[in-house]
Parts: C-alpha cells; structure tokens; sequence
C-alpha cells in the first residue's frame, strides 16, 4: 500500500477524540480511569486510580482486568487482574518493553456492573 493511502486511512482514527488520552470516563460513564504515575520503560507493574465519575471518589473492590499492549505492533496483549493497592489505586502486572505508547485497554466489574475503557501510557526510551 502506497503512503499517501496509508495516511488517508489513519487521519480519521486520529480525529476521532483524543487518541492520547491518559484520562478516560468508562464506557457506561460510571467511573473516571488514569494512570496513577507515569510508567517506565520494563516496567512491570502499571497503576491505576480509579475514581467515581460523579463524585470523584476513590472506588475500592472492584475488579479490574487490564491488556496493555502497543497499536501496530504485535507484542504485549495477555491480559492481567490487577490488584487493589489501596482505595481508589490498582496495580496490574505489565510488561512494557519498547518506549512509545502503549494501549491500556481494561473492564471494570462492580457487581452486575462491567465498564470498559482505553487510555495510553507514553513510555519514556
Ligand atoms: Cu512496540
């Protein structure tokens, strides 16, 4: 495939919303997901806060399954169930072993509850 073509198909994925964001409502709008601190590069621990969405609380005992994996590439991708480190913080085992950014694809289950969300974590080289 030429170039030119490759960037008409990438150009609408990149205006749709903030491809980059660190920060995301889940997908029923329940809760607020982000990335607790920046994540190095081999980390292997990814944390997570997670707040209400109405209230900006932190949310404990929830369940948490995360995918961290890179766009276009075909490394990363096994899923983990994070842990809950303290209210509102959860920590899921990662591999992050190329700098660039990486999808942080997860669902959030309280309950009958189930919410999904993706946000991306800018590893540092
Ligand atoms: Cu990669």
């Amino acid at each position: 495939m030429s170039m030119p073509r490759l960037a008409a198909l990438l150009l609408p994925l990149a205006a749709c919303g903030d491809p980059l964001a660190d920060e995301v409502l889940t997908s029923g709008g329940t809760w607020r997901v982000s990335i607790a601190e920046a994540p190095a590069l081999g980390d292997e621990e990814l944390r997570l806060r997670v707040e209400g969405a109405a209230d900006a609380e932190p949310v404990s005992d929830l369940e948490l399954l995360v995918v961290a994996s890179m766009p276009g590439m075909s490394h990363g991708g096994s899923a983990d169930q994070a842990e809950m480190e303290e209210p509102g913080v959860y920590a899921a085992q990662v591999d992050l072993g190329m700098p660039g950014t990486w999808a942080i694809d997860g669902e959030l289950t309280d309950g009958g509850v189930s919410e999904e969300f993706t946000l991306y974590a800018e590893v540092e080289g």
